[in-house]
């Protein structure tokens, strides 16, 4: 070999050597909805601008639709390490505490503005539990309101009894017994099939989830009820975290600011726009009458009545700085 040939080959050698040093970081992201839902088209994003702040050394990929871990597994599968980072729906962590749930209970807060408020002020407690964990919080992005989803036009609120209803947490069963609904729990993935098989005749869910699973295929009357937001969390495994190098972490905390921002104008944008979708599939929109409105409120209060009873002082301080924030 000649001397240039012998130094490029060990020139080579030595960059392929100090590849391992500049190495990225793949990171597998489960998520459980769709990947046209706005919660995931953020979240891509989101991943977007990770991989652009950090010149691509921070790569993460995401696996929508429960297709790496089911929605039930995701926090743990986070919390042991199997995945680095992922998404659910805060309030399936209500079992573990009830401020995970603040933001499912009807009526408590239902506009983005009075959401927003009650985030700001039960951020720090989440943060907290996550911690706890060994997770650390990165975002939260809210549902457009939740509505009713009937087969036919409901006024009277003693028609609901005995009707099977789609639940996603344990707020949305607790309501539906309150209203003497059958409450069955199922993903958002198997809505259609759980309807085509008569294993539930109603739901409560944003416009959004009412067209990913294409509503108008089972049901034919929306109630704009719009009565809770409830949130979606993403969170990191703290040990991964804090593994990155810090202009990572720095890149990671900014992109999660970025989108958490992003996520709560495109939840506004298309609560409209969805609802128009589903009118323009054959939906019938209503508001509710009177007395239906009444029965939901009245249930909003007793839940309530009852979260304040499970959630004790914390709880109690979170709704009390929420009413003085958004009077
Ligand atoms: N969609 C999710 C949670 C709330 C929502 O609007 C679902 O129905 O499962």
């Amino acid at each position: 070999m000649s001397l240039s040939i012998r130094s490029l080959a060990l020139a080579t050698a030595l960059s392929a050597l100090t590849l391992p040093a500049a190495a990225q970081t793949a990171w597998d992201m489960p998520t459980p909805y769709g990947d046209t839902v706005f919660h995931t088209q953020n979240i891509i994003r989101f991943a977007d601008d990770v991989r652009e702040a950090t010149g691509g050394q921070l790569d993460i990929t995401v696996h929508s639709a429960g297709s790496l871990f089911g929605h039930p597994e995701i926090k743990d599968a986070v919390r042991r390490g199997l995945a680095p980072i992922g998404e659910i729906l805060m309030s399936r962590l209500a079992n573990e505490n009830p401020i995970f749930e603040a933001d499912s209970i009807p009526f408590l807060a239902d506009s983005y503005a009075d959401a927003q408020a009650l985030w700001d002020v039960s951020r720090p407690a989440i943060e907290e539990l996550l911690a706890e964990q060994g997770l650390t919080l990165l975002y939260a992005v809210p549902w457009p309101g939740q509505s009713l989803y009937l087969n036919e036009e409901v006024t009277d609120p003693a028609a609901l009894q005995g009707v099977t209803f789609r639940a996603y947490n344990t707020a949305t069963e607790q309501l539906a017994n309150i209203l003497g609904m059958v409450p069955t729990q199922v993903e958002a993935g198997d809505i259609p099939t759980a309807f085509a098989t008569g294993r539930v005749a109603a739901m409560m869910t944003s416009p959004s989830t009412g067209v990913s699973s294409q509503a108008w295929d089972f049901t034919s009357v929306y109630i704009d009820v719009n009565a809770w937001l409830p949130k979606n969390v993403v969170f990191v495994n703290t040990e991964a975290f804090e593994a990155l190098p810090e202009d990572q972490q720095a890149a990671l905390m900014e992109a999660a600011a970025t989108a958490e921002a992003r996520g709560w104008e495109m939840s506004a944008s298309e609560t409209e726009v969805q609802i128009a979708e589903l009118e323009n599939n054959g939906m019938t929109v209503v508001t509710p009458s009177e007395e239906l409105a009444a029965a939901l409120s009245a249930a909003g209060e007793t839940m309530t009545a009852e979260w304040l009873e499970r959630a004790g002082d914390e709880g109690a301080a979170i709704v009390e700085a929420y009413q003085s924030a958004v009077q």
